[in-house]
């Protein structure tokens, strides 16, 4: 068989989680139309069937990373850290770009910067002039000198194709095929499938052999508490706008496991009732106006956070959920390394090891 680490890279909304939800089938990572939505690297697993005369059976661990921009913060560059460890084990590398913004961007460019603006995005291509960047190239510039060394295959995946006229698409093609040097060049719509049988062909094609990293039935290298922590994030990213959601970080502080469900009844009987999880969360902003925001008046925004989360939970846990949410606000937690670094689910993974997760009760103010 064949096996092997798949990063998926690309810059903030490109639709990288929702590519590797749409790979596995399952929701790995949280997805929302604002950027820099991820900032952990998240594996999804992907068990690939022989297909006689065409590939072997085949394991794919596809590695989702935050959107690549230019790190301001200490999240930021923490963010960044993800997609270079990422980038260290890797076999085949996805870089993705959304269609949609790439024929903005075509038809926004006079006539005369439109070759040297995508040449720019050419790996190891000279710096262009200047005056013929944008800050969307820059920006990609920045994007392409991560992978400029990388030794392996790098596919370019056009992004969101179901939102682009094919008339736009093909000369898009057309020119990226002839002014990169990627392996591939895969058009591709996660949400109408569109692509992935090809994709998924042509990784196999790529992949060393070699035996499985993870179990056959695992789909994710997280835990499921941390996935609670993010469907609250997700929660309010959704519920809120502004800088909140950046904001914001979710720290699981209790999570009680329901006890194992009550034996088989008989038909007659009425259902028995699912059995129940409690968990308690922390929701942690820089300032006492986001707070408020969170809270909302009366702590309706937070039980709309608190509603919206509890039934993605119930539904990727398979029991029934009570979620107490607080908030509490850490001036600046953005920019303190140790802050961050706790916020990591690897690192929370070290801490709980230790039973140094003290749980606290929550706030009056915002329990739901
Ligand atoms: N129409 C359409 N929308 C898509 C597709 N893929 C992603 N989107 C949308 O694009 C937005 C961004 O998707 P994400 O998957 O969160 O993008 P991302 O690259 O993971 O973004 P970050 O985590 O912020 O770096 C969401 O609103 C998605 O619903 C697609 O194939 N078709
Ligand atoms: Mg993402």
């Amino acid at each position: 068989m064949k096996s092997g680490f798949v990063a998926i890279l690309g810059r903030p909304n490109a639709g990288k989680s929702t590519l590797l939800n749409a790979l596995t089938g399952e929701k790995v990572a949280i997805v929302s139309a604002k950027p820099q939505t991820t900032r952990n690297r998240i594996a999804g697993v992907v068990e690939v069937p022989a297909r006689k005369g065409v590939h072997p059976a085949a394991q794919i661990v596809f590695v989702d990373t935050p959107g690549v921009h230019k790190p301001g913060s200490h999240l930021d560059r923490r963010m960044l850290q993800e997609v270079y460890e990422a980038l260290e084990t890797r076999d085949v590398v996805l870089v993705l770009m959304d269609a949609t913004r790439r024929v903005q961007l075509e038809a926004a460019a006079e006539p005369a910067t439109r070759v040297p603006q995508v040449s720019t995005l050419r790996p190891g291509s000279p710096e262009s002039p200047k005056r013929e960047r944008t800050n969307w190239a820059s920006e990609d510039e920045f994007l392409f000198g991560l992978i400029r060394k990388l030794d392996c295959p790098i596919f370019l995946l056009l992004t969101k194709i179901d939102l682009v006229a094919k008339d736009h698409l093909l000369p898009l093609i057309d020119t990226l095929t002839r002014h990169f040097g990627f392996a591939q060049v895969i058009p591709v719509s996660a949400r109408k499938r569109d692509g992935l049988d090809l994709l998924i062909r042509k990784i196999v094609e790529a992949l060393p052999v070699g035996e499985r990293y993870y179990p056959k039935d695992q789909y994710t290298d997280q835990p499921q508490r941390f996935m609670v922590a993010e469907l609250i994030r997700e929660s309010i990213l959704v519920e809120t706008g502004e800088e909140v959601p950046y904001a914001s970080a979710v720290v699981i502080e209790r999570y009680e496991e329901a006890e194992p469900p009550a034996p088989p009844r008989k038909k007659s009987q009425a259902p028995a009732r699912l059995p129940l999880t409690r968990i308690a969360a922390a929701i942690y902003c820089e300032r006492d106006g986001q707070k408020a925001i969170l809270i909302g008046k009366g702590g309706s925004k937070l039980k709309e956070i608190g509603t919206g989360a509890r039934h993605k939970i119930e539904s990727l846990i398979g029991t029934r959920v009570y979620l107490e949410l607080h908030v509490i606000v850490e001036p600046g937690w953005r920019e303190s390394k140790t802050f961050v670094e706790s916020l990591d689910w690897r690192n929370q993974l070290e801490r709980l090891a230790g039973d140094q997760i003290t749980a606290k009760p929550p706030d009056e103010d915002g329990s739901v």
